[in-house]
């Protein structure tokens, strides 16, 4: 851990969920095809339910939660939400009893199947965007204070301040690591849905001094203008650590394709050649648009020479989403 973040982040409770540090590798095949040197971290590997970028936000969000006495979570995403799932998994092993708001439709499928699997209490509703199910999970708190629980509200994704710190964390991880293994990468690229991420990996690499820029690709939007929403969460974190820093605001590229969640020929394209070149499984919701963006910028010159894309994991939106992603491949 790089120690300026280690003592910054120390006087902040945190329940242990990611047992080690994440792997870097080198991938062959996609810096051969883009002509530039393409590293993962390999967040899908973060050890705890399916991985992924979560568990590193739920160990300062768990561990408020229980510092504050709280007894239940509740939170929110859309049915094929990782997020929720593993909250609602991590809340359990630490014996908070978890509450899911979702949005979708009850198809046993991803993570759905997997909530349904594990006991995890469900409400579902068909509303169109997540972020109307806010005032819904903030009804279903209030409901749970009623009786008698101290329920802890996570929002969509885990970006809260507090949330932020995990990626903070991981900043000061990667630049550990980027240093033990000789590299200074100049852009560090990751999936955006709620922001926590890249809030995150902003802020921290701006406290570290690090020249490597983060950059966003957009998946879709959760509410108002993401590079503004992304800045304040990094900004508030910042406040939350009392440090003041001059934040930059992170680019951050669109590559919803159209709409959150929606499954499209090319990236499905895109995951199948990175999954039989180099043995890496992308989804298509998030880390495969993604990394179509990746690799579509760094072709032309746009993120530097070394480039690292942060694994976020994901790999039960290939389960949820599989047969319409096979589909589509096999229209002529
Ligand atoms: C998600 C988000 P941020 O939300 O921190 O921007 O991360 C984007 C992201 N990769 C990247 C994967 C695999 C993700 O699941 N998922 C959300 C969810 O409900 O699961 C918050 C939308």
């Amino acid at each position: 851990m790089h120690p300026k973040i280690g003592s910054l982040l120390s006087r902040f409770p945190r329940v242990e969920l990611v047992p080690w540090e994440t792997p870097v590798q080198y991938l062959p095949a996609v810096s051969e095809a883009v002509g530039a040197d393409v590293y993962i971290k390999r967040d899908d590997l973060t050890g705890f339910g399916i991985g992924g970028n979560k568990i590193r936000k739920l160990e300062y969000l768990l561990g408020d939660a229980i510092s504050r006495g709280c007894d239940t979570v509740v939170t929110m995403g859309a049915v094929h939400s990782n997020h929720a799932f593993v909250t609602a998994l991590a809340a359990k092993k630490l014996g908070l009893e978890p509450v899911l708001v979702l949005r979708g439709r009850e198809e046993l499928r991803g993570n759905y199947l997997l909530d349904r699997l594990m006991g995890i209490e469900t409400r579902v509703f068909e509303v169109g965007k997540t972020t109307e199910l806010i005032p819904i999970a903030e009804k279903v708190a209030e409901e749970l204070r009623v009786r008698g629980k101290r329920p802890y509200l996570i929002p969509i994704g885990g970006a809260s301040p507090i949330g932020t710190l995990g990626y903070v964390r991981a900043a000061g991880e990667i630049t550990s690591q980027s240093s033990d293994l000789g590299l200074e990468f100049d852009t560090i690229v990751d999936a955006v849905g709620s922001g926590g991420t890249l809030a995150g990996l902003t802020l921290g690499l701006s406290l570290i001094g690090s020249r490597a820029k983060p950059v966003g690709m957009g998946v879709g939007i959760f509410g108002g203008d993401m590079g503004e929403k992304v800045l304040k969460l990094a900004e508030e974190a910042g406040k939350l650590l009392g440090v003041s820093v001059k934040l930059e605001r992170p680019r951050i590229y669109d590559y919803s394709f159209g709409a959150y969640g929606k499954i499209v020929r090319e990236v499905a394209e895109l995951i199948k050649w990175v999954e039989t070149k180099e043995g890496i499984l992308l989804d298509p919701v998030y880390t495969g648009k993604a990394f179509y963006g990746l690799m579509e910028l760094a072709g032309t010159g746009e993120l530097g020479e070394r480039i690292l894309f942060v694994h976020t994991g994901g790999l039960p939106g290939l389960f949820h989403y599989g047969e319409e992603m096979l589909r589509l491949m096999q229209k002529p």
